[in-house]
């Protein structure tokens, strides 16, 4: 009864009208926190992107003409039906049926339509596909869950190609063309700021063009429900002024893991990282993990040549000051911080691989240390840390 009453008292709407508007406020607040706190705002529609205007100029070009073709529908609608009223007309209203001329028209102007609409996709299919041949060359592979971008014509000094793990380094104002694939499931890359999204599909490379003018740090994600962990599939694009991205380049091909001072903390480190521990059953990381100019050339986990000048860990699930607090209890047991890791725990706890149950050796908490000291001992020369600087860069030091 009260319902019924208040919902027809003067009292009951303003009352509604309030609530609603505590929920958008608070939903409002939810949102721009949420992607202030975890740094994960995506932008559609950056123009700094000649990929993205073209897709833009299409859009309006397209929805000009979806507006005409409305307005004629609509006169032809509402002209027939004021012309062909029933009470003016008694008589039936003349077939048109074998009528030559107007069905030509009617299939005519569809066709119109449809060649108009391929026309304005074809052309900027033409002007976003080819890839220009000074292209920068970025090789992109997906994998439950995680990123490793390597740039083909950069052969390393110390063997191999440079690569690294979930932080994509690109030139400013020039093409990049992406060779995208997948070692597993299928994924999705998708860097909005950067241009459109591609999928990335096991046992077939695809290529994909993507610029900005706009030096900056860019969001990526994983498009396609690939597993656990998908939501955590997450990358950087650290867009960099030509000069500065080939000063990366070249330091990073010049670049060789420093060789740890004997007795360190960091030398136990690096034993650790190379051997594992066999007593305790403990895997060798290097079996996993590449670090430039060491035995270490592992490929089932992202490279870790420069992880100490990286600012993000587990693919992009904590950055910054974060990030850095994360680590020791990422090498513990990553499957218990990030659903679905396939990485092996290191404090004896069981985690999944293949829906089988596996049980991780074990290292002590002073042994994780020595890893950590390790691994953040891999810095890039200053030059070439693709951070420093750069707008949008994650704040808190590196790991
Ligand atoms: C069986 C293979 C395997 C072994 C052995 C292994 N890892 Fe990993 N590691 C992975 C995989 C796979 C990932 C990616 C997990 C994810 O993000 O989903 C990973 C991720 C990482 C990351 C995070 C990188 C980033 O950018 O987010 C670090 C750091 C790391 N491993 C360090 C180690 C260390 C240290 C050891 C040895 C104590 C080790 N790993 C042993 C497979 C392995
Ligand atoms: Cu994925």
């Amino acid at each position: 009864m009260n319902t019924i009453q208040d919902r027809h008292s003067g009292t009951a709407r303003p009352r509604r009208r309030s609530a609603l508007s505590v929920l958008a406020a608070g939903l409002a607040a939810t949102l721009l926190t949420g992607c202030q706190q975890s740094n994960q705002l995506i932008t559609f529609g950056d123009m700094s992107s000649s990929y993205n205007r073209e897709v833009f100029w299409m859009s309006v070009w397209a929805i000009a003409l979806s507006i005409i073709i409305f307005v004629g529908v609509s006169w032809a609608l509402f002209y027939t039906v004021a012309k062909f009223r029933e009470d003016r007309h008694d008589a039936p209203p003349a077939q048109f049926h074998g009528n030559n001329r107007l069905e030509v028209i009617l299939v005519a102007v569809p066709v119109v339509i449809v060649v108009l609409l391929s026309v304005l996709t074809v052309r900027s299919m033409a002007r976003l596909n080819p890839t220009p041949t000074n292209a920068a060359k970025i090789d992109v592979l997906a994998k439950q869950f995680w990123w490793n971008f390597s740039y083909p014509a950069a052969t390393a000094e110390a063997g191999g190609t440079v690569s690294n793990g979930n932080e994509m380094i690109m030139p400013t104002n020039a093409r990049v063309a992406l060779s995208i694939t997948s070692g597993d499931v299928v994924h999705g890359f998708w860097a909005p700021n950067i241009g459109g999204q591609r999928h990335a599909l096991p046992s077939v490379i695809k290529t994909w063009n993507v610029d900005t003018e706009r030096p900056g740090v860019y969001q990526g994600n994983c498009t396609q429900l690939c597993g656990a962990s998908h939501a955590n599939m997450r990358y950087k694009v650290i867009a960099l002024e030509p000069a500065r991205f080939d000063a990366f380049l070249s330091a990073a091909r010049a670049y060789r893991a420093p060789t740890p001072a004997e007795g360190s903390a960091e030398a136990r480190g690096y034993t650790l990282f190379m051997q594992g521990k066999t007593a305790t059953g403990a895997l060798a990381c290097a079996a996993c993990h590449r670090v430039q100019g060491t035995p270490a050339a592992g490929a089932a986990g992202p490279d870790l040549s420069f992880f100490g000048t990286r600012r993000t860990l587990g693919a992009g699930m904590w950055e910054g000051d974060k990030a850095r607090e994360m680590l020791p209890e990422w090498i513990k047991h990553s499957p218990k911080v990030k659903p679905g890791s396939l990485m092996p725990t290191y404090d004896g706890s069981e985690y999944l691989v293949d829906g089988k149950v596996q049980r991780g050796g074990r290292l002590t908490d002073e042994e994780i240390g020595d890893i950590t000291a390790y691994l953040r001992s891999l810095k890039l020369p200053e030059e070439a840390d693709y951070w420093r600087g750069t707008p949008g860069a994650i704040a808190g030091g590196t790991q």
